[in-house]
């Protein structure tokens, strides 16, 4: 069974405490339990973690390169919150790993403040899904399994 890592970035862990009318009322504690059931229903495991730390993400990506290159890795959801919109870094662990990637946002970022509307994820990732709220996990998760 190949495992779905999810990845989350910073403030990610503050869900369901703020802002319920742009990010919802669900927890990140929540988003794990719906993104175990919706792994169950698509045959992965699940590896759900959240970071508010640039190199953590980086780290990560590393390792899921070398996971992917085990053959044991289904492919990485990333939230990488705020650095969407700022990290090179991230681009370049993407790009430099070669892994299946797909950009999640619960907000809908391109009806939001121009700050939003570029990413240095979009260009290296597989696929880009915004504005389904929390439920777009779970939609990912879908979409990961079709591309196997
Ligand atoms: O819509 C998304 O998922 C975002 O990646 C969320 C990021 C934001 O910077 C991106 O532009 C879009 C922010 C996550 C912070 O989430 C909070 C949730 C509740 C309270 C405070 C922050």
């Amino acid at each position: 069974m190949k495992t779905a890592l999810i990845l989350n970035g910073p403030n990610l862990n503050l869900l369901g405490t703020r802002e319920p009318q742009v990010y919802g009322s669900q927890t990140l504690a929540d988003v794990e339990s719906l993104c175990e059931r919706a792994c169950a229903a698509n045959g992965f495991a699940l590896d759900f973690r959240q970071t508010n730390h640039e190199g953590t993400l980086v780290d990560w990506l590393h390792e899921a390169g070398r996971l992917q290159a085990a053959g044991t890795l289904a492919g990485v959801i990333l939230n990488a919150g705020a650095y969407t919109h700022t990290s090179v870094a991230l681009h370049d662990a993407i790009k430099g790993t070669g892994i299946m990637l797909i950009e999640l946002h619960i907000s809908n970022v391109h009806a939001r403040e121009a700050i939003r509307h570029h990413s240095y994820i979009s260009p290296a990732a597989k696929a880009v899904m915004a504005g389904f709220g929390v439920n777009g996990y779970a939609l990912a998760i879908a979409g990961l399994a079709g591309m196997q």
